[in-house]
């Protein structure tokens, strides 16, 4: 640290130095990130909460409020208008959320000590983080020819200490989704909590549904479904960070709480204690000015550039993991390793990522991505496609 400190316009200068070294989404480069250019509405009305802390409800009662709307219409979104979550920083976090209540509450109902809980082989890193942070055993079940969670073998993995069940509605590599109403039917009839990470899917699945896409219902009109992760900071262009965890019943939460008597309420089941309440007003005003109209076009644009490049993909020679359900599209090319065209792509000034399950290239066409990238990109396949022959 300098002894006197600098003039604003020195410390902007450096600033816009190292910003200069950052990639930007508009550039379309970007395309392997369920993150994306947050909408302005969204980032106004994110700066002008940036003091307010609802880690201490009972000084910003009006933040309160707004987190509770948020909550509000996301339960409406996903099924039950009675529902109670927080806004947070992310899918991890809500994901760990919802262990650490499944946890506790086979505490205190079941008198389970060591936990286990099952997710599918294609679920989240942060499940791997529950399990070391919370002291969970993780067991993995298989994924069926589809690369969806097998259900005979979350069956065979069921034991009198499974804890919860997860299930995904968008997976992070392929899109993917879960047979969520098979898994509540299970979780019903084991008394087992069933978790639905929907962090990416949740704010693409109902507004494609509406408009005639035939895709597997993940939300809380199955009754099985004790909780459920949305992230408003990727399809829902809400800026970073902003994740939302909901809970079909309040006594999930409170397994979790803390007595704090020098805070003006209860400290809340949330992991952080000081956290932001700009996150939540962002999200406010964003599904306020989206609307359900906006965020269906975004949905549908998103599926319609998702064809283009599936499209062109094949038509290229190139070969598909298999068709995309949600806007991640993973292919490979004969004769090369993913990582191996992943590089071609990264010299040709592509940021792309390699999945593990099949490894294959992953593109996932978030609204920053435009109809002329996609183009770009295939000219730039077929280049690479051509120098190797
Ligand atoms: N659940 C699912 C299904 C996810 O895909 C992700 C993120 C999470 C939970 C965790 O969400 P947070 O990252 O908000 O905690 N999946 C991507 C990943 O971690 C997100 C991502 C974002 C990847 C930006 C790349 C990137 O540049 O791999």
């Amino acid at each position: 640290m300098e002894r006197k400190g600098l003039e604003k316009r020195q410390i902007f200068e450096k600033l816009d130095e190292f910003q200069k070294n950052d990639l930007e989404y508009s550039s379309g480069r970007i395309l392997g990130s369920m993150c994306t250019c947050a909408h302005p509405v969204a980032k106004e009305a994110y700066c002008k909460f940036l003091e307010s802390n609802l880690g201490d409800p009972g000084l910003f009662e009006g933040t309160k409020t707004l987190e509770d709307a948020v909550i509000t219409m996301l339960g409406e979104l996903l099924g039950k208008k009675d529902i109670h979550g927080h806004v947070i920083t992310g899918g991890t976090e809500a994901n760990l959320m919802a262990m650490r209540a499944a946890k506790n509450y086979a505490r205190q109902e079941k008198s389970i000590i060591h936990g286990e809980i099952i997710a599918p082989k294609s679920a989240h890193f942060s499940f791997k983080k529950a399990e070391d942070i919370l002291g969970l055993k993780l067991k993995e079940a298989e994924l069926d020819e589809n690369y969806c969670i097998d259900l005979n073998s979350v069956k065979s993995l069921i034991t009198d200490k499974t804890v919860a069940i997860v299930g995904v509605a968008g997976t992070t590599e392929l899109g993917k989704i879960d047979p969520i109403k098979e898994l509540s039917e299970i979780c019903l009839e084991e008394n087992i909590y069933l978790h639905v990470d929907a962090a990416f899917g949740g704010f693409l699945i109902p507004f494609l549904q509406d408009i005639g896409f035939k895709i597997n219902d993940f939300g809380f009109n199955l009754p099985g479904v004790s909780s459920i992760t949305i992230d408003p900071h990727k399809m829902g262009l809400a800026p970073i960070p902003t994740g939302c965890i909901l809970f079909r019943d309040e006594k999930f939460l409170d397994v979790m709480s803390i007595e704090t008597p020098y805070l003006t309420e209860k400290q809340q089941s949330t992991i952080v204690g000081t956290r932001t309440g700009a996150s939540a007003a962002a999200t406010w005003a964003i599904m306020k000015y989206m609307g359900w109209e906006g965020y269906t076009k975004l949905a549908k644009n998103a599926m319609e550039i998702t064809n283009l490049l599936a499209r062109g993909l094949v038509q290229n020679g190139f070969d598909l993991v298999s068709e995309p359900e949600l806007n991640i599209v993973a292919f490979n090319l004969s004769g090369l390793t993913a990582k191996e065209l992943a590089k071609y792509l990264d010299d040709k000034g592509w940021a792309v990522s390699v999945s593990s399950c099949p490894p294959a290239i992953r593109i996932v066409l978030m609204p920053h991505i435009r109809r002329e990238h996609i183009e770009e990109l295939l000219e730039d396949l077929k280049e690479i496609k051509e120098t190797l022959i």
